[in-house]
């Protein structure tokens, strides 16, 4: 694909401070980086829309010793102090939730709805780390000794490393710095190569917000490879939690060295969320929540629906319900308000759904509706229905691309033991009537997923739960409920008020 440069930014982009070549390095200031050139792309036209200019080895390093400072000074705030700091934050993404969306549907393709949905995603998450930040409570516990008081207490842990995906280039880094910052941790960003313009956005707005409260730079940015940035971070013993999203491989290789110096990981990687369709189920609701699910973001969360298993006695009517509303799905600009669908990321991703379609066919799946990359500008497919076979290797693998696999079964037990042979284990939902089967699905010998929904789609969940997965998704947990505990060191502290030294479990010590 050849580029061509927009004769000139977007409005909505010169108000967020971008400029047609930007510094991908932010430690307190912008610097001049050492790295090379990336050229940001609009994934719906394959046109150039700004250049990025990574951070080299000792721009890292630069970086990382400023986040590491900026720790000291940081976790003397108060914690409600620094929920202040998060509340304007929270504010000035409210004022810059029109701008920051269309950046995000410009940079990466979602559709305006969703564009705007992930700033949404950032504010909530705002809202909630500023409740959390007069929240951060431990427990007190009764001694077995007298004149003894036990409490546990939450410090703040250290400077975060982040990494991000392309596919949410604003909202996973609120989940980890809104949280971050409350708990007393700065953070170094290492966002997507695929969306550097996002993140230069998000921290020019951060930015701002840090210098009118006079605050340490706390939310820093290092745009660069695994090479400059990813590796280096990983292994970097100044950074006791390292925050990461994308795929099981990328995972696999950053837990490893992660490990290896004892530090925290959390991750969330990949998915491939199922629904189950019951007997006697809302056919229409279901329809409405696999179609979000299935082909919003085209494919591209890691909570989409990649499989769907339907009961006999209602999968021939679901299949025509669904092939007709795949026909109807609008592809197109993402920026137009009337689209559903818009580009993948790169070529490589559309590489990646013909590839997958061919083995799907390979391994006996017949492609019951689109299948098509269109002939056009830009990174468009059409999203896909695939009738497959149990177990087919395809299947158990996450293709990010709007692909829809459907099983048949007979009862609901066979359908959990398949939707749980994957190695995946995300988000899953069942969409029932019956209590019982709701029940099952929600049992200890249901779904093997961190999110199981009755109902509802597998992907869109709200910020208030934690968020993250089972098995090769990773472990972790992010955004609400107790996530903020894995940036929190924990220290459990006795105090003895008597004048006799008694021990605990009843051990005598006298000379
Ligand atoms: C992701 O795709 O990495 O539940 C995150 C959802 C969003 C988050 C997805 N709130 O679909």
């Amino acid at each position: 694909m050849t580029l061509s440069r927009t004769s000139a930014l977007p409005d909505a982009l010169v108000r967020l401070g971008i400029e047609p070549e930007n510094s991908g390095a932010f430690d307190g200031a912008w610097t001049t980086t050492h790295g090379k050139r990336y050229e940001s792309i609009n994934p719906a036209t394959g046109e150039l829309l700004a250049v990025v200019n990574e951070v080299s080895t000792e721009d890292y390093e630069r970086i990382a010793a400023r986040t590491a400072a900026a720790f000291v000074e940081w976790r003397q705030w108060p914690a409600p102090k620094r929920g202040e700091v998060v509340r304007q934050l929270g504010d000035a993404l409210r004022r810059h939730k029109e701008d920051l969306g269309l950046l995000v549907t410009l940079e990466v393709g979602k559709i305006r709805s969703e564009g705007l949905g992930e700033v949404q995603e950032m504010i909530d998450m705002a809202d909630f780390a500023v409740g959390l930040s007069r929240q951060l409570y431990g427990l007190s516990m009764h001694s077995e000794r007298p004149l003894h008081r036990m409490y546990e207490q939450w410090h703040p842990l250290g400077p975060v490393g982040v990494i991000t995906a392309f596919n949410f280039p604003v909202a996973v880094w609120a989940w980890n710095s809104m949280i971050a910052a409350v708990c007393g941790d700065p953070m170094l960003w290492k966002p997507s190569e695929h969306a550097t313009l996002c993140s230069i956005a998000v921290t020019k707005i951060a930015q701002k917000v840090l210098e009118e409260n006079g605050a340490p730079p706390i939310w820093n940015l290092a745009v660069g490879d695994r090479h400059v940035v990813g590796q280096p971070l990983s292994a970097d013993r100044r950074f006791p939690l390292i925050s990461a999203t994308g795929s099981v491989a990328m995972g696999r290789s950053i837990g490893k060295v992660v490990a290896d110096r004892l530090g925290r990981s959390l991750l969330e990687l990949g998915g491939n969320n199922g629904i189950v369709v019951t007997a006697g189920a809302d056919l229409d609701l279901a329809l409405r929540a696999v179609l979000f699910a299935a082909v919003g973001t085209a494919g591209q969360r890691c909570t989409s629906t990649r499989r769907l298993f339907l009961h006999k006695s209602i999968a021939a009517e679901m299949k025509q319900k669904l092939i007709r509303a795949y026909g109807s799905v609008r592809i197109g600009d993402p920026s137009d308000p009337s689209t559903l669908m818009g580009p993948l990321i790169h070529e490589k991703a559309v590489a990646d759904y013909r590839d997958a379609l061919v083995r799907a066919q390979e391994e006996g799946g017949r492609i019951l509706c689109g299948g098509k990359v269109l002939d056009r500008p830009g990174f468009f497919v059409e999203p896909t229905l695939v009738e497959a076979l149990p177990h087919m290797p395809i299947t158990c693998e996450e293709t990010f691309a709007p692909i829809l696999y459907l099983f048949e079964y007979d009862d609901l037990d066979e359908a959990i033991e398949l939707h749980n042979s994957v190695p995946q284990g995300l988000s899953s939902a069942i969409f029932t009537l019956d209590m019982r089967a709701a029940e099952k699905f929600l049992s200890v010998a249901g779904s093997d997923c961190g999110i199981a929904n009755v109902n509802i789609g597998t992907s869109g969940a709200e910020i208030g739960g934690a968020f993250g997965g089972e098995k090769e998704t990773g472990g972790g947990r992010e955004a609400g409920s107790d996530s903020w505990k894995i940036y929190m060191r924990r220290q459990t502290c006795t105090i003895n008020y008597g004048e006799t030294l008694p021990l605990a479990q009843g051990v005598h010590f006298d000379v």
